[in-house]
């Protein structure tokens, strides 16, 4: 769908074309045909069409490897299987796919970049194992220029996880992502520093609950008896955004990433008597290697 709402484009790779379908009429037409109201030529295997908010669309050419820009109320005006809306062409370096400009999605695109994500990239960054890595390119669409590319400019390239497929892409102001998770959303306790205690249950079951933050954990030890069930619960009270602890006991395998306020709980059987060191497993401040306590199970008799 075009911004405005006006056009809805569709291209199928095996045409060199692009249909402009006008929405208006999807509703009246006896003929389907009859709401296709331009078809212009645009290049071999076109795909995905996205837009800049100033009546240009931009098409992915699956076989000729390309971006293609064309004006959209030009294509309307000119005959079928006409090549003269076409602005300009830029090279990318594989077989594209999906294509999206900053918030073509929405009535309010910025104009200003266009990924360009793969379909099929074989050979343009080393393989690391059986897997290549896949592909997108970062292209510059602000500038209208009466050039070969039509002023589309290639900024940059990067290797990227399989399969990329597809993308939204929106200015920054729009993505307000919380910065630490909200502790009403836990049915466990949040552990505050004070709130760092074992509970005896019954003769077999031990309740530890300890506070998490750089760069100790709320309990130095942990002393509990062969064969005790350990539920444990712990809280990174951290307020600060990205400080990430996490607490393990290898021999009893646990492994626990905790974000700012997250709460995690865990059982484990204390089944063997020993020392067990319980230490972070998330570089968290210069004391990292000192965060760390101790697991003491003592024998049954
Ligand atoms: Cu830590």
């Amino acid at each position: 769908m075009t911004p405005d709402g006006n056009y809805g484009m569709v291209a199928g790779k095996l045409s060199p074309t692009v249909s402009i379908i006008d929405i208006e009429k999807l509703a009246t037409a006896d003929d389907p045909a009859d709401t296709i109201v331009g078809q212009p030529k645009v290049g071999l295997g076109p795909l995905h069409t996205t837009y800049d908010g100033r009546g240009h669309a931009y098409t992915s050419l699956f076989i000729d490897s390309q971006v293609v820009k064309w004006d959209i109320e030009q294509a309307v005006d000119a005959e079928k299987g006409s090549e003269e809306p076409i602005l300009g062409k830029i090279d990318v370096h594989y077989n594209p796919g999906h294509i999206q400009a900053v918030q073509a999605m929405s009535t309010e695109p910025t104009g200003d970049w266009l990924v360009a994500l793969n379909k099929l990239s074989k050979d343009r960054f080393l393989p690391v194992g059986p897997i290549y890595p896949d592909n997108d390119q970062l292209i510059y669409i602000g500038n209208d220029k009466d050039d070969e590319t039509g002023g589309m400019e290639l900024v940059a390239d990067h290797p990227v996880y399989p399969e990329p497929h597809d993308a939204i892409f929106a200015h920054k102001d729009k993505i307000e992502p919380a910065t630490t998770w909200d502790p009403e959303d836990y049915d466990e306790e949040f552990v505050g520093e004070e709130d760092s205690r074992i509970e005896r249950v019954d003769d077999s079951t031990v309740e530890v609950y300890a506070s998490v933050k750089r760069s100790e954990y709320g309990l130095r030890e942990i002393t509990v008896q062969e064969g005790d069930e350990v539920d444990l619960t712990v809280t990174n009270i951290e307020g600060t955004q990205d400080i990430v602890h996490g607490l393990a006991i290898p021999e009893h395998d646990v492994n626990l990433a905790l974000a700012p306020q997250d709460t995690r709980s865990v059982t484990f059987t204390a089944d063997e008597p020993g020392v067990y060191w319980v230490y972070c497993t998330y570089f968290c401040s210069a004391l990292h290697l000192e965060m760390r306590s101790r697991l003491i199970v003592e024998p049954a008799d």
